[in-house]
């Protein structure tokens, strides 16, 4: 209230209402709670799946402290999108963390001032994918083989297999196993290695080649498993003395 007074005796006044309004300039950027943010999320969930939210205030008023979220394109940035208001991360394809592991994507809020009175910032996103066990172990050739002397002792080593599996961890922890089509277990196989070793001697009269089935297995809750064909040739040893005829 503004009130005049003059200098009379008695003196008169009068008043009014001033109404004074302080109109908000646009003097301050929106900040984001955190510095940065991290997120996890397992692979093969479907598109629109939430990551995580981020968020930013503007203790400006009105328009100039309205927040619109964006994702500012760079490497892989179109992997997810961005609820302009919640400020909610989403899939946008369905991830693959055999394709891409880890993400460094940017978030922008800005306010709603007019340009180019408008202001923003950025923060990073660090988004890690998590494994599913979805891989098979693979084996490095379509089949194997190797031949080996008969009468090679218990032990000696045939041959070495190796697999691979794209997952990670126990998804990818391979243990190896052989399977005999005969009753006669020939040959052994190191869990750990996929060194193939002899077991019971070749009788390379009693049999020529042998075909056994290799196994590599992972470690994964639900574990999955991928063969392959070895096939082994027994090689003759000069090991039946002549008949010597007496005349
Ligand atoms: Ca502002
Ligand atoms: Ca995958
Ligand atoms: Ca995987
Ligand atoms: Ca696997």
């Amino acid at each position: 209230m503004v009130r005049a007074e003059d200098a009379g005796i008695p003196s008169k006044a009068s008043s009014t209402n001033v109404r004074v309004r302080i109109s908000d300039s646009n003097d301050n950027s929106p900040a984001f709670n955190d510095a940065d943010y991290t997120f996890h999320i397992t692979e093969n969930q479907p598109i629109s799946t939430s990551v995580g939210i981020v968020q930013a205030s503007d203790i400006d008023n009105g328009t100039h402290a309205k927040l619109v979220y964006s994702i500012m394109s760079g490497e892989n940035s179109n992997h997810f999108s961005i609820h302009p208001v919640e400020g909610t991360l989403y899939t946008a394809v369905v991830l693959d963390r055999e394709t891409v592991k880890e993400y460094r994507i940017k978030v922008k809020a800005s306010d709603s001032a007019a340009f180019p009175n408008d202001l923003s910032n950025i923060t990073n996103v660090y988004i890690t994918v998590l494994d599913q066990n979805d891989n098979n172990p693979s084996f490095s050739l379509p089949f194997y083989n190797a031949s080996v002397p008969e009468n090679s002792p218990s032990g000696t080593s045939v041959t070495m297999v190796t697999a691979d599996d794209r997952d990670t961890d126990a998804n990818a922890e391979l243990t190896y196993s052989i399977s005999h089509s005969s009753s006669v277990e020939y040959l052994s196989i190191d869990s750990a290695t996929g060194e193939v070793t002899v077991k019971n001697a070749f009788d390379y009269e009693a049999t020529k080649v042998i075909n056994v089935t290799i196994t590599a297995q992972d470690n994964g809750i639900i574990r999955l498993s991928g063969s392959v064909s070895l096939v082994i040739y027994i090689e003759d040893v000069n090991d039946n003395n002549p008949v010597i005829e007496r005349g």
